[in-house]
């Protein structure tokens, strides 16, 4: 099975979104997600410019060797526009093997691990009654987990706060600016998961992102009040470039940490993993090299008990939900999977077979990872450029959004 051609796909149904499709001499087609927010063009050329020739005429069997070839063979390793490039590659290599077995994906992966993949939905408010309401919006539509941000008196734009219903955070134009403030924050969220709890009882999971804000002393007082309202998880306390911040995080909570959504490498995972520093790592199949990398992640994560969380915002394309469902339904350590649902218009650009059905999601039996692209409707929304917002201090100090 040869790959013939390679194409590039950058659309916007609803936001911005870049996809490779490989089509093989026998007829077959094969697409991957490369959906980097805000960066979405400069992994479009790294495939269109530098990677699409290296692939043509290459035996699209070879998943491992052409992985090794695109990774070790640019010199140039790791970082989020080339794992992004690769894990596009990878995953519509995966997509192919599959289709031409006639098998769904997750066959290839060593079959089913579980009947079907437990997933968070998203409950945001303005405030905490708000914030309330759409928790038991999400507790009706079925969901056993549920991740709650809110508005947070003093804040203007607090993160996880979109007015639209689908959880947009790139816009148009220059990135826009928000206001934080940690002590406002630390303030507030205690306040918020305690009245969740009075409301609610501990029969659902919550879980919470922080979103990267924190020093390492403030996440400690933070887990530490969140303990008594038992939450599945704490996202990304602080920035994790520095990973021992996570050792002095642990030595003062038991609240599960989930970290992981900006790494793009075993290597960025490999200390908190091994020290055993958290409990879930939120890589994606997109950002992190594809199946073949990210599989590898589960494996060594399985020798600690950490278990899979993959991120799983609307800014990952259909294509890579629908190869991380794959994914999460083989692995033995799958813990959790996001799921923000994609606008409509998404949908019917990126036609899929995996459901939603009560709290879990399923890849669907079709061949492949079960999703496809209509390239036609896909044409009539062409890119539109948009940034990730930044966030200032009350006194204007750039801060991590
Ligand atoms: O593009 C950035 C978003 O994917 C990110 O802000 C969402 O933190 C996020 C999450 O946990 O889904
Ligand atoms: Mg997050």
């Amino acid at each position: 099975m040869k790959i013939r051609a390679a194409r590039v796909i950058v659309c916007c149904p609803a936001r911005n979104f870049v996809t490779l499709k490989i089509e093989t001499d026998e007829g077959l087609t094969g697409l991957g997600d490369a959906t980097l927010n805000g960066r979405e063009l400069a992994v479009a050329s790294y495939l269109k410019d530098h990677v699409v020739p290296c692939l043509v005429g290459r035996d699209a069997h070879q998943i491992e060797d052409i992985w090794q070839y695109l990774y070790k063979g640019a010199y140039w390793r790791r970082g989020p526009v080339t794992m992004a490039a690769i894990g596009a590659v990878d995953t519509a290599l995966w997509d192919l093997k599959a289709k031409s077995a006639g098998l769904p994906l997750y066959q290839l992966l060593g079959g089913k691990s579980r009947a079907a993949c437990m997933v968070y939905g998203h409950a945001q408010g303005r405030d905490v009654e708000e914030t309330c309401d759409a928790v038991s919006d999400h507790i009706e539509q079925g969901y056993r987990a549920i991740r709650a941000q809110s508005g947070i008196p003093g804040i203007e734009k607090a993160y996880g706060i979109a007015g639209a219903k689908f959880y947009e955070p790139a816009e148009k134009g220059l990135p826009g600016e928000t206001v934080w403030s940690t002590e406002r924050y630390l303030d507030f969220a205690p306040k918020l998961f305690e009245r969740l709890r009075q409301k609610f009882g501990f029969e659902h999971h919550l879980l919470h992102d922080v979103h990267h804000r924190l020093t390492p002393i403030e996440a400690a007082r933070l887990g530490k009040a969140l303990e008594p309202c038992r939450l599945f998880w704490m996202e990304d306390p602080t920035p994790a470039e520095n990973q021992d911040a996570f050792r002095l995080i642990r030595r003062h909570t038991v609240t599960p940490l989930a970290v992981g959504e900006v790494f793009n490498s075993i290597h960025d995972a490999r200390d908190l993993i091994e020290s055993q520093l958290i409990d879930y790592i939120r890589m994606s199949v997109t950002h992190a090299g594809g199946i073949s990398h990210l599989r590898k992640v589960a494996a060594l994560a399985e020798l600690y008990q950490v278990r899979t969380g993959c991120h799983g915002a609307t800014d990952l394309s259909p294509v890579c939900m629908g190869a991380a469902l794959h994914f999460g339904i083989s692995v033995s350590n799958f813990g959790i999977q996001e799921h923000m649902p994609h606008a409509p218009l998404t949908d019917e650009v990126f036609p899929h077979a995996y459901t939603f059905k009560r709290g879990f999601m399923h890849p669907g039996e079709a061949p492949g990872h079960g999703v496809e692209i209509d390239e036609e409707l896909a044409a009539k929304y062409p890119y539109d450029p948009a940034y990730l917002p930044v966030a200032r201090l009350e006194d204007g100090t750039l801060w991590s959004w």
